[in-house]
C-alpha cells in the first residue's frame, strides 16, 4: 500500500516517462530488501523463513532494542535506532526517516494490545503471528519470496526491521 502510494505520488509529480524509471528503481529497492531479510532470519540457509525462524529473529532483536532489559519496550527505545540514524541524515533521506518513525509509533500502538504504553515479547510475538499467517497464502511453513512481496508480506517484515518505504518518496 505504501509502495502504490508512492508510486501515485510519483505520477502525479512526475509525468508517465519517468514514472516508469521510478517504479523500477523502487522493486529493485524491494527487492534487495527482501532478500537482505531472508537472508538474515533463515538460520537453514533455504531461501525461504518458517514463523520459528522469525520468532528468534525478533526475540533477539528485541533483546537488542531493549538496552535497560526490563523485558518491555518504550516506543522511544523501538524508535532510537532509527532516531540516531536520521540524527546523521540529511534532504530527502531524512525525509523518509521522518515518515518511517511515525510508521513505527502506528506500529507500537498495534502491537501494545493492553494499552499500558509498553509492548513486551508476548505482544511482539503475537502480532508476528497473526501477520506471518496473513502473509502465508499457500499455508505452508514458511513465507517465500513472493509472500513477503505482497502487503500483508510487507507487514510482517516491518517486525524484522524492515527499512519501510514511505509515501511520496
Ligand atoms: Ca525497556
Ligand atoms: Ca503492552
Ligand atoms: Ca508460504
Amino acid at each position: 500500500m505504501l509502495l502504490l502510494a508512492g508510486l501515485l505520488v510519483g505520477i502525479v509529480a512526475l509525468g508517465a516517462g519517468l514514472v516508469l524509471a521510478h517504479a523500477q528503481s523502487k522493486a529493485e529497492a524491494q527487492q534487495a530488501e527482501i532478500e537482505r531479510l531472508i537472508k538474515l532470519v533463515d538460520r537453514s540457509n533455504t531461501g525461504k523463513f518458517s514463523f520459528d525462524d522469525a520468532k528468534q529473529f525478533v526475540l533477539d532483536r528485541f533483546d537488542k532494542l531493549d538496552p535497560d532489559r526490563d523485558g518491555t519496550l518504550t516506543l522511544a527505545e523501538l524508535q532510537a535506532p532509527l532516531r540516531e540514524r536520521m540524527n546523521k541524515a540529511k534532504g530527502t533521506e531524512k525525509n523518509r526517516l521522518q515518515s518511517s518513525l511515525k510508521l513505527l509509533e502506528a506500529e507500537f500502538k498495534a502491537m501494545d494490545k493492553d494499552k499500558d504504553g509498553t509492548v513486551d515479547k508476548n505482544e511482539y510475538v503475537a502480532l508476528l503471528q497473526t501477520r506471518f499467517d496473513a502473509a502465508n497464502r499457500d499455508k505452508d511453513q514458511t513465507l517465500e519470496h513472493n509472500e513477503l512481496k505482497t502487503a500483508a508480506g510487507q507487514k510482517v517484515l516491518l517486525l524484522l526491521g524492515a527499512l519501510v518505504t514511505p509515501e511520496g518518496n
